[in-house]
């Protein structure tokens, strides 16, 4: 097929919760965005969370917003893409054949280390972001035919591409240039929520357009190098990552254009141990180290963590701003809430890391389960 690259049981229950964490989500959404006047006074009155946004991480960045009036942060257009005018592939246009074979040569012995943590309800997840799974019937269906057939079907109700491990996708994440106008909110190579937003699914930038990802990993171990696990808001910085790479005796220039990179900082031991930790807040790299990566040409940035950046943000008035960097202005994706602590506990610096986002038309990111090989 030509591609655009190379290579029963409750369902008034689930109905309900899905409408409701829409709902929601779609407010936190706008709250992330300062573009709910109602919610920016609130915020300058110290009202913003909700008691699930106190645990999840949404009031420490409405508390951003509180400073922000929602003003445009920066209103330098970052279009068109070094890719081309209409790209919607972005930093994964450098995983050419090339790439794919070097990394290959990566796999030595076989051992393949998941990258990924199950998916279910109990899971972690931001806001009020919802993933359940029902099996109606016990069994679906059958008996069919004189062999008597049965089957079992799965009912899923999710932000498919935003819980649990995911890959953010070029669709998810923008920039309002002017407060509601969604003719001047802006996406990876200047789409506009305009141009891209459909009930039914993205119209562009959907995951869909994402090259399969078959390309060299690093590992940054910035919880060995610091020999305890990171805390909440601690921000990894440029000088912090090189020194991993000393530590890790893995040569500067080793990270080449088209690779990834990922970061074990230690967060995700909370991972269904201590959930409402986990949300709370998380460390990550700030801007700096962000821009040092990007420099470095990488196409994805992976982590323990659910959003790969610190949070809260050390400047209080910014939201998410490594999301922007990476996903509107460079076409770099995110990689979260990956498990890396097996490859730093075994020392695995380098490897072919394997990761298929799912084709889901019009969606803002993809499950998946990665994998490192070595
Ligand atoms: C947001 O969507 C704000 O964060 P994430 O991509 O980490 O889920």
């Amino acid at each position: 097929m030509m591609r655009n690259h190379d290579v029963g049981a409750e369902p008034p229950v689930v109905a309900s919760d899905l409408k409701t964490s829409i709902d929601s989500v779609s407010t936190d959404r706008r709250t992330m965005m300062g573009v709910t006047a109602g919610g920016l006074v609130s915020a300058l009155l110290g009202m913003t969370t909700t008691s699930a946004q106190a645990t999840s991480g949404i009031g420490l960045v409405g508390s951003a917003q509180a400073q922000t009036g929602g003003a445009s942060p920066s209103p330098t257009p970052w279009w068109p893409s070094k890719y081309g005018k209409d790209d919607q592939i972005g930093a994964t246009n450098l995983i050419t054949p090339a790439k794919i074979v070097d990394a290959l040569k990566l796999v030595k012995t076989g051992k393949v280390y998941e990258m990924s943590h199950p998916y279910e309800s109990s899971m972690p997840k931001f806001g009020e972001r919802a993933f359940l799974l029902r099996i109606p019937g016990g069994p679906t269906g059958g008996p069919l035919g004189a062999n008597n057939v049965i089957y079992n079907d799965e009912f899923v109700a999710t932000e498919i591409g935003q819980v649990g491990t995911q890959m953010d996708g070029l669709g998810h994440i923008g920039m309002a240039f002017k407060g509601e106008d969604r003719s001047e909110m802006r996406f990876y190579n200047g789409f506009t929520a305009a141009e891209i937003n459909g009930a039914y699914g993205l119209k562009k930038l959907g995951v869909e357009n994402v090259k399969p990802i078959v390309t060299t990993g690093h590992l940054f171990d910035v919880a060995g190098l610091k020999g305890r696990n990171l805390n909440l808001g601690e921000e990894i910085t440029v000088a912090d990552l090189e020194r991993c790479l000393t530590r890790q005796k893995v040569a500067a220039d080793a990270i080449k254009s088209g690779d990834c990179v990922f970061l074990n900082t230690g967060w995700g031991s909370l991972w269904n141990k201590d959930n409402a930790q986990f949300v709370k807040g998380e460390p990550g790299i700030g801007l700096d180290a962000a821009k040092w990566l990007i420099s470095k040409d990488v196409v994805l940035i992976g982590a323990d963590t659910w959003a790969i950046e610190v949070v809260p943000n050390p400047d209080a008035k910014l939201a998410f701003p490594v999301h922007q960097e990476l996903l509107a202005k460079n076409g770099i994706h995110i990689h979260e809430n990956l498990v890396t602590s097996e490859l730093a506990a075994n020392g695995v610096w380098s490897f072919c890391y394997i990761m298929l986002p799912l084709m889901i038309k019009g969606a803002t990111g993809s499950p998946g389960r990665p994998i490192a090989l070595v």
